[in-house]
């Protein structure tokens, strides 16, 4: 007795009397195969085998075959996916910059082997998996480059990905493309959108007599340093200065973290000013922010440049009221003096800084 998939068949008896019989049985269990699965049912065939008497005609040996019927094979295919926050500053969201790893787990959950298994993530790019071949109840990992936060996920309030899994069946089974344990979302929150920018304004003197102080007819340029420190873009953006002039910036959009430098046109110190003791100049700067982010209020900087103390008819230096007080010795009055070259060298450095920061909070 031959059959293949029952293996060492034994038989009660080898040698059989006309017309009469006998029960041949396997010693081993047939384990169903994808193969068996996938034709729908597991077909085998038994063939007998004997030697008849001497001068009779040969024996055709007789074929049976049985057909067991198989569960309709399973096509199906689960994804799992994970993210992890570098959360860099520690509070618990993803804020502009930080990063996200995800990781995904694929599972063979049919009854019939899958190959070239893909995962896509739109947000994340490639996705590398260790196996792209998986059997029946078998997993692989897989994983991705590392995700940056970016201000449109900042603008959406969460971090929202979708990935899914496609494979190829085995025996020409297709994938439901409709399976919801083929796609997993992972939803990270995000820091609240946040508008600030900082103004930073520098004035150059030409102090052409070196004196330490702006004198009628000293020419400033004014620039003005505007950076982003919030996490959304701004637009529209505009510098107003009233003293020196029309501000001319070389963009008027400022990405998160986004520095620009504008500058206003010469200003020539006037008898005005000097007579009030100061230059004062005082810049705003204004910006339009995304929808739904509350608006920026305007960025003020001040800067006040000192015009040189009043003196008086006949009388040279500082008026008697910048001196020191009755008393004093002329180790006090000298040191004074001291006082005021060192302020004087400062001033000669042509740098006086001036900061204007308005931030908002959501
Ligand atoms: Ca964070
Ligand atoms: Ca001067």
């Amino acid at each position: 007795m031959n059959d293949p998939k029952a293996g060492n068949v034994t038989c009660a008896a080898t040698t059989l009397p006309l017309t009469a019989s006998t029960t041949c049985t396997s010693d081993n269990s047939y384990v169903i195969t994808e193969a068996d699965l996938i034709a729908g049912g597991a077909t085998n065939v038994a063939t007998g085998q004997g030697t008849p008497p001497v001068g009779t005609p040969s024996l055709v040996p007789p074929t049976d075959q049985i057909t067991t019927p198989t569960a309709p094979p399973i096509a199906s295919i689960a994804l799992t996916k994970s993210a992890s926050l570098n959360d860099g500053n520690g509070n618990g969201v993803a804020d502009l910059g930080e990063t996200v790893v995800y990781r995904f787990v694929v599972t063979n959950t049919g009854t019939v082997s899958a190959t070239g298994i893909e995962v896509e993530d739109p947000k994340v790019g490639r996705v590398a998996c260790v196996d792209t071949t998986l059997a029946p109840g078998a997993k692989t990992n897989c994983t991705a480059g590392l995700y940056t936060v970016t201000e449109a996920d900042i603008l959406a309030e969460n971090l929202v990905n979708t990935a899914t899994v496609t494979a190829t069946p085995a025996g020409g089974l297709v994938l439901d493309p409709d399976d919801p344990a083929a796609t997993d979302t992972t939803t990270t929150p995000t820091g609240l959108p946040l508008s600030a920018m900082t103004m930073t304004k520098e004035a150059k003197v030409s102090d052409a007599n070196g004196n330490g102080y702006v004198d009628v007819g000293e020419q400033i340029d004014y620039t003005l340093t505007l950076v982003n420190i919030g996490n959304v873009s701004l637009t529209d953006l505009k510098v107003t200065d009233p003293l020196a002039g029309p501000v001319s910036c070389p963009t008027n959009v400022l990405r998160p973290g986004a520095t620009i430098v504008c500058s206003a046109p010469t200003y020539t110190a006037t008898a005005a000013d000097i007579a009030q003791g100061s230059v004062l100049n005082v810049a705003t700067a204004t910006a339009s922010v995304p929808e739904g982010v509350p608006p920026l209020d305007p960025v003020v900087s001040t800067l006040a440049l000192s015009a040189p103390p009043l003196t008086f008819p006949g009388s040279e230096g500082p008026p008697p009221a910048r001196l020191p007080q009755t008393g004093t010795t002329l180790m006090a009055a000298l040191l004074l003096s001291v006082t005021v070259l060192v302020l004087g060298f400062a001033l000669q450095a042509r740098r006086i800084r001036g900061v204007g920061r308005y931030y908002w909070a959501a």
